[in-house]
């Protein structure tokens, strides 16, 4: 039968693998890497077949991807959106043809919850919490301006955009807490060392810098030890992911303080994808579990880390 399928299609004949097309972000960063190899494994342990593609970071190498996992008749799609907008045609097309859609790690801002099953991710807006309460706390007792600098994920992303809101809100509460430049570094170490070094070239009282993500903190140290500046001791850092790079770098002393973003989200997708095939309920939301990590904490988790 042609385009007449619902979501809830029966279960696929006996034997039948379940086949799943994952549109991925890229492989811009060390989470993104962990969150792919969780994904690959999850579906090779749960013998569903993955057709996968990387989207170099770019919207419209996503959306041909989903269009041909469309054209391909997976039995569900699912995709992590490198930018929260600019998906509802794509989505559409995928309602149409029958093909549930589940959403992993990133939000989309389209307001009909019709296009998509479930969302699977972190909250985003408690991550940049949680960086701003340590902060908070560890400038209660300022009497002097504290000038903060930013590393913005991807422009227009859920997660660059919900760090950013979190961190403010909370840091709001002291007004000595200020932050005195933000640019986007893109996720990425070359880009968060280029911004870094700029942010030290116009600034020469920088005494905290919030990145969105450990790789981008990573560039930033690179910047900041070939200024002939100590990294956690002349300028405390703050990022957030927790992937070994990073907590060997907290481990270090040169990150003061990691808040984590699990990318481990393969074994959830794969419950999640076998559950809309059998026509069972999914949550709208399913939000992962992760904490925080000072040097100390990160020292000694890190011998337990599995990426
Ligand atoms: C967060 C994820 C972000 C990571 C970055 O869930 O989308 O993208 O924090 C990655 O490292 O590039």
């Amino acid at each position: 039968s042609q385009g007449s399928e619902t979501p809830n299609e029966p279960t696929p004949p006996a034997g039948k693998k379940i086949v799943l097309g994952f549109a991925q972000v890229g492989a811009e960063s060390g989470w993104r890497t962990a969150n792919t190899e969780s994904i690959k494994e999850a579906a090779a342990a749960a013998g569903i077949e993955l057709k996968f593609s990387d989207a170099q970071q770019k919207q419209e190498n996503q959306i041909k991807a989903i269009r041909s996992f469309i054209q391909q008749k997976v039995d569900v799609i699912a995709f992590s959106p490198v930018v929260e907008s600019g998906w509802e045609t794509v989505l559409q097309e995928a309602k149409e043809a029958g093909i549930p859609v589940i959403l992993t790690d990133r939000a989309i801002d389209s307001e009909d919850e019709s296009l998509y099953v479930s969302f699977i991710g972190s909250d985003f807006v408690e991550e940049g919490r949680r960086a701003g309460r340590w902060l908070l706390e560890q400038f209660k007792d300022a009497t002097e301006p504290v000038n903060i600098v930013e590393l913005q994920g991807t422009t227009g992303s859920a997660p660059a955009i919900d760090r950013k809101a979190g961190f403010e809100e909370v840091i709001k509460e002291n007004p000595n807490l200020k932050i005195i430049a933000s640019q986007t570094g893109d996720f990425t170490r070359a880009k968060g060392k280029e911004v870094m070094q700029s942010f030290l070239q116009a600034h020469k009282d920088i005494d905290v810098l919030y990145a969105h993500n450990d790789d981008m903190g990573l560039g930033a140290i690179q910047a900041i030890e070939a200024a002939g500046l100590v990294p956690g001791k002349d300028i405390i850092i703050i990022t957030v992911d927790a992937v070994r790079d990073g907590m060997q770098a907290a481990a270090d002393g040169k990150i003061n303080f990691i808040v984590e973003c699990n990318p481990l989200l393969g074994p959830q997708l794969m419950d999640a994808v076998k559950a809309v095939v059998e026509g069972k309920e999914v949550p709208k939301r399913i939000v992962t579990e992760e904490g925080t990590f000072t040097s100390e904490e990160a020292k000694a988790a890190l011998p337990d880390r599995k990426y």
